[in-house]
């Protein structure tokens, strides 16, 4: 434990890496492990420990490699972590922090509408008149947000954590008076500094709607720019393991496990480069597992339709009707000639008479879970980690071989690029997903999950639109030669009443699902 605290204290200081803390961190546990029966005597003795975390993933996510790796750093640290584990509800979180008396409430999420659960908790935290601090984390998290949204709910510190180096850092003010004092000051300036620059930006003007509409991306159609795929409908697939591991990228294999570099210059860094080639020796040693012995298993689906746009719609003409997606479209003003961009732009208007083709695709990988958890059955966080990190980079490699089997089933026949050139996006068509950017609202995955039948393939929502398997990907298919990502970015009142009727829902339920875009506050 003490050789724990040397790790913890290089790591802090940026001197070690993550990977190298939480394999530390495995010696140490089976250590412990192994010692524990003769520990009985101290068994239940708070005095040992640093304090003590709750840490979940909100209601209806199911992301947990950030919440596992902090709380592998938090245990490393002589702190006791309570893992909720994902999908947790508010209730279920608070009751853990009150029964199991611990010093601090720990959230993670992976997509934008947890941010919303989050706020949930936080107003729960109040109404209980609870003065645990809470923290903030997970990549859709921002100290933007969490100053907006979060910290005016709850009247205790709201602290955003951006990575699993600061975690020690913050949770040590946070259970020390005199520093949790400054500490809370600090972010509380911070957050108000934060929060006026949200409100300024709220204030920079939009365009109206309809003036958006009439900046579209200009695309003058031809018939020889659309082509009609080899079927119509939908196809199940179940890629070996063997295949989708050629499509992998690797730079966010890297990431996850936050050694930041793009592979594979990231194998050569002065200072990063040993941890690195470990880490990629050792991902790959599991890997070969993973396939030699068939521990996950590839299974999706995809599909083509004609289609057409119709003003921001973009509408599938399917065997059972219309399947109608709406699109949202960029209102922000800007002096210059660049577009106001929507997807529904990069599909044949209806009134130009010409037949386009729109796919869609919903890919999973399974197993993971399972193995994750005979992993941390025998003490070993680190494989438990790099299992869910592989599954996650399987489930984007196979998006990639399944668009690239679309574009040739469709409009590229010929196309043959290596791994840098898929990872480098160097082909025709894009594959947004939604929840990305360009297409943010994530319930329309039920209509894409209806359309591809994604159940059947094995790949299911939660109430959060979250995807099960977590090393899950879907999207739709655009094919034509202008087609790009973008982000939609703020959006006005009358774009939020359009879109709602669109999709024929009322609008308190429109803004709730877009409220990371809304360029006003609805209350
Ligand atoms: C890897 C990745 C995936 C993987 C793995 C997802 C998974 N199961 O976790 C795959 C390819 C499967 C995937 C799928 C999807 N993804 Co994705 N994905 C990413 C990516 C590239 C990196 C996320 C990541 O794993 N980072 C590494 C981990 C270790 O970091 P982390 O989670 O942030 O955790 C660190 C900190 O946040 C912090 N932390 C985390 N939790 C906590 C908790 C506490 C208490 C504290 C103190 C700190 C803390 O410490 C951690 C360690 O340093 C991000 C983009 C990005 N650059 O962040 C998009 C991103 C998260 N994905 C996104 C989306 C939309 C999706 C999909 C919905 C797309 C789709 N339609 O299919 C799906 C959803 C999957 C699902 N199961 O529901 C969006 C989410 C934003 C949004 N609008 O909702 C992002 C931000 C991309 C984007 N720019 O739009 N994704």
């Amino acid at each position: 434990m003490d050789g724990m605290r040397v790790v913890g204290d290089l790591f802090g200081s940026g001197r070690m890496f993550l990977p190298q803390v939480v394999k530390s961190a495995r010696a140490m546990k089976r250590a412990v492990g192994y010692l524990e029966p003769f520990m009985e005597a101290e068994q239940g003795d708070r005095s040992r420990s640093a304090g003590r975390v709750v840490l979940a993933t909100v209601k209806g996510d199911v992301h947990d490699i950030g919440k596992n790796i902090v709380g592998v750093v938090l245990a490393c640290n002589g702190y006791e972590v309570i893992d909720l584990g994902v999908m947790v509800p508010a209730e279920a979180i608070l009751d853990a922090a009150v029964d199991e008396d611990c010093d601090l409430v720990g959230l993670s999420g992976l997509i934008t509408p947890s941010l919303d659960e989050m706020v949930v908790v936080a107003k729960e935290m109040e109404r209980r008149g609870m003065v645990l601090p809470l923290l903030v984390g997970g990549a859709t998290t921002s100290r933007q947000h969490t100053a907006v949204r979060i910290a005016p709910e709850y009247t205790q510190p709201t602290v955003h954590v951006v990575d699993a180096s600061r975690v020690i850092g913050v949770v040590g003010a946070l259970l020390d008076d005199e520093r949790k004092a400054a500490l809370d000051a600090e972010n509380r300036v911070e957050q108000e500094r934060l929060r006026a620059l949200h409100a300024e930006r709220e204030r920079r003007p939009l365009l109206p709607l309809r003036a958006a509409r009439e900046r579209r991306t200009p695309i003058s159609w031809h018939a020889d720019d659309l082509a009609a795929p080899v079927f119509t409908g939908t196809r199940i697939v179940e890629p070996p393991l063997a295949e989708l591991r050629g499509y992998v990228d690797w730079t966010f294999f890297f990431h996850a496990w936050d050694v930041r570099g793009r592979f594979p210059g990231i194998l050569e860094h002065p200072e990063k480069g040993p941890a690195a080639r470990d880490l990629f020796e050792t991902g790959n040693a599991l890997l070969d597992r993973i396939v030699a012995e068939e521990l996950f298993t590839a299974r999706g689906v995809h599909g083509f339709w004609p289609a057409s746009a119709e003003e921001d719609d973009i509408v599938l003409q399917t065997g059972n009707g219309d399947v109608r997606f709406p699109m949202l479209r960029q209102q922000a003003a800007h002096d210059d000639s660049r577009p106001n961009r929507s997807l529904a732009d990069f599909v044949a208007p209806a009134e130009t008479g010409l037949v386009d083709w729109v796919g869609g695709f919903a890919v999973g990988i399974h197993g993971a879970d399972e193995l994750a958890d005979s992993f941390r059955a025998e003490g070993d966080d680190y494989s438990a980690i790099m299992a869910k990190a592989l599954a996650d980079r399987l489930a984007e490699a196979f998006a990639e071989w399944l668009h690239e089997r679309s574009r040739r089933a469709w409009y590229a026949p010929d196309e043959h690029l290596g791994n840098a050139d898929l990872v480098a996006e160097r082909y025709r068509g894009i594959r947004p997903a939604f929840g990305y950017p360009a297409c943010p609202d994530h319930t329309e995955k039920a209509t894409l999950f209806a359309l591809l039948d994604a159940e059947e393939a094995g790949v299911a929502l939660t109430e959060s639109y979250a995807s099960l398997p977590g090393a899950s990907v879907s999207g739709i298919y655009l094919g034509h030669p202008s087609s790009r990502y973008f982000a939609v970015g703020r959006i006005g009142r009358d774009q939020v009443e359009d879109y709602a009727a669109r999709k024929g829902v009322d609008l308190a339920t429109a803004e709730r699902w877009l409220r990371p875009n809304l360029a006003y506050d609805p209350r």
